[in-house]
């Protein structure tokens, strides 16, 4: 059988060279942001990596076919096609049927790690909804960073989501979380949720290290490494507080319930902010990106397993 993926041949090469490469996924770019700042983001994402001389591998299904590595029309059609947003489990039915989605964060490590990618930067994980002792709603991304070692940068996860709940599934899990240079989680728009972790790390070459010993060591999870935005840069905390607030309360005045309710409470938290809110997720995105290309460059750099 072929294979049932493409990587790009800039991917591909950069690879067999050994230079660094940073997956980048789809979803955030589909269906995170809105049209057309999502086209000049997902090229923008990509032009910081060149800049740091990393390759980018934005990853999408097109046409059916997994794709690790895009070209200009590849990224165009991401941002503009109404693309389906594919999990882990969606690729062999898109594969079936010949048609394109968008990749979440747990369809990219997949992908990106099935291609030897090993480190990832997107802008928040999905992570274990509220109330999901009812709903049972977590996001298929924890359990694929159980079987795919690559190392993703986030800001952690929206405070719309439970986040001690997923902490403590990442724990069961057995997946490494790491904070840069704190061990306070961010909550994405906000450099400290208040829930603390038990590691941090100084520099891009010690979660390289880490990487080198997962591997050592046989572990196959990947690696959480939370990025919280720069001070300056996060939104002002009590803006978010109170935003937060009223769209909790009116998700519930509108009897929106179950899954609705995520995506209802980000479109009213957009709303509300007046946009502040997505130029901060633009700044995190973009703050995730480097520090991905630094990880990347000390991966390829080849550090001792023992750091
Ligand atoms: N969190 C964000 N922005 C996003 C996502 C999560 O702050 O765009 C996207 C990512 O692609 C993530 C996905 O992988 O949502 C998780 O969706 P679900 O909860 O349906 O698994
Ligand atoms: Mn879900």
């Amino acid at each position: 059988m072929t294979s049932p993926f493409i990587v790009s041949p800039a991917v591909a090469e950069a690879l067999a060279d050994g230079r660094p490469v940073v997956a980048l996924e789809s979803t955030i770019i589909s269906h995170g942001l809105p049209r057309p700042r999502n086209l000049a983001a997902a090229r923008e994402f990509e032009q910081i990596l060149l800049s740091q001389g990393v390759t980018p591998a934005t990853v999408a299904v097109l046409d059916g076919i997994p794709r690790i590595g895009l070209e200009a029309d590849g990224v165009e059609r991401i941002a503009s096609e109404d693309m389906a947003k594919a999990s882990v489990r969606d690729l062999p039915i898109l594969a079936a049927k010949g048609i394109s989605g968008a990749t979440t964060v747990a369809a990219t490590a997949y992908l990106a790690a099935k291609a030897g990618v090993r480190v990832f930067a997107t802008g928040g994980l999905g992570g274990v909804h509220r109330g999901a002792d009812q709903t049972f709603d977590e996001s298929a991304d924890l359990s694929a960073l159980a079987i795919s070692p690559v190392a993703v940068v986030s800001a952690g996860v929206k405070s719309v989501l439970d986040i001690p709940a997923t902490l403590e599934r990442l724990e069961t899990l057995s997946v490494p979380v790491i904070g840069y240079r704190t061990t306070n989680f961010p909550s994405f728009w906000l450099r400290e949720s208040g829930h603390t972790i038990d590691w941090s790390v100084d520099s891009a070459a010690e979660i390289a290290a880490v990487m080198r010993n997962q591997d050592a060591l046989g572990h196959g999870q990947g690696i959480v490494v939370a990025n919280p935005i720069p001070l300056e840069q996060q939104w002002d905390p009590e803006e978010h507080d109170r935003v937060l607030a009223q769209a909790f309360e009116a998700a519930e005045a509108a009897g929106v319930h179950g899954k609705a309710v995520t995506p209802f409470l980000l479109g009213y938290i957009v709303d509300a902010s007046g946009g502040r809110s997505l130029e901060v997720n633009l700044d995190i995105a973009r703050n995730n990106v480097r520090l991905a290309a630094e990880i990347a460059t000390a991966w390829s750099e080849g550090a001792p397993v023992r750091g």
